[in-house]
């Protein structure tokens, strides 16, 4: 498989029901992605290599997803200068609330694109992704056409 360009991380297994529509879509559009379990609070020196390692090969964008506060997203765009999407994860104890605002509130100057809570938001951050690609890939551009021409 060819080198990833949008590098997938998440901070749990539980979190891979959610994320896989995310995959899912990488996978249709035919753009190789990395999939990591890493997370903020458990492998934090991991996480910032594998962040800062993945620039250095030439990955383009970082998705990111976690569940509750553990500001997976945040940590990941505090590393790179990279587009840093987040998807926050839908929890038991309050529904992803917690997830979507430790992802969407980030302070000034180290913006997260925050996306919608669960497989929806999984979905959609692929598609931003490949959205961000398609500026200076045609290919890319023109699957993104037909895609939403199929929508309708
Ligand atoms: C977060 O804690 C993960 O992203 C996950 O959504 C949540 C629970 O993780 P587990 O206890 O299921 O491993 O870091």
């Amino acid at each position: 498989m060819s080198k990833p360009v949008i590098n997938i991380i998440m901070g749990s297994h539980s979190d891979l029901e959610q994320v896989r529509p995310c995959c899912q879509t990488c996978e249709e559009f035919k753009v190789p992605y990395e999939l990591k379990i890493l997370s903020a609070h458990r492998t934090p020196k991991r996480l910032a290599r594998f962040v800062e390692d993945s620039a250095k090969k030439g990955v383009k964008i970082f998705i990111a997803a976690a569940g509750g506060a553990a500001a997976l997203a945040g940590t990941v765009a505090a590393h790179t200068t990279l587009p840093v999407i987040g998807i926050p994860i839908r929890t038991s104890n309050l529904s992803g609330l917690d997830s979507l605002l430790s992802t969407v509130q980030m302070p000034a100057g180290v913006p997260v694109a925050c996306m919608a809570i669960g497989k929806s938001g999984a979905r959609n951050a692929a598609i931003f992704a490949l959205q961000i690609l398609a500026l200076s890939d045609k290919k890319i551009a023109n699957k993104l056409r037909a895609y939403k021409k199929s929508l309708s």
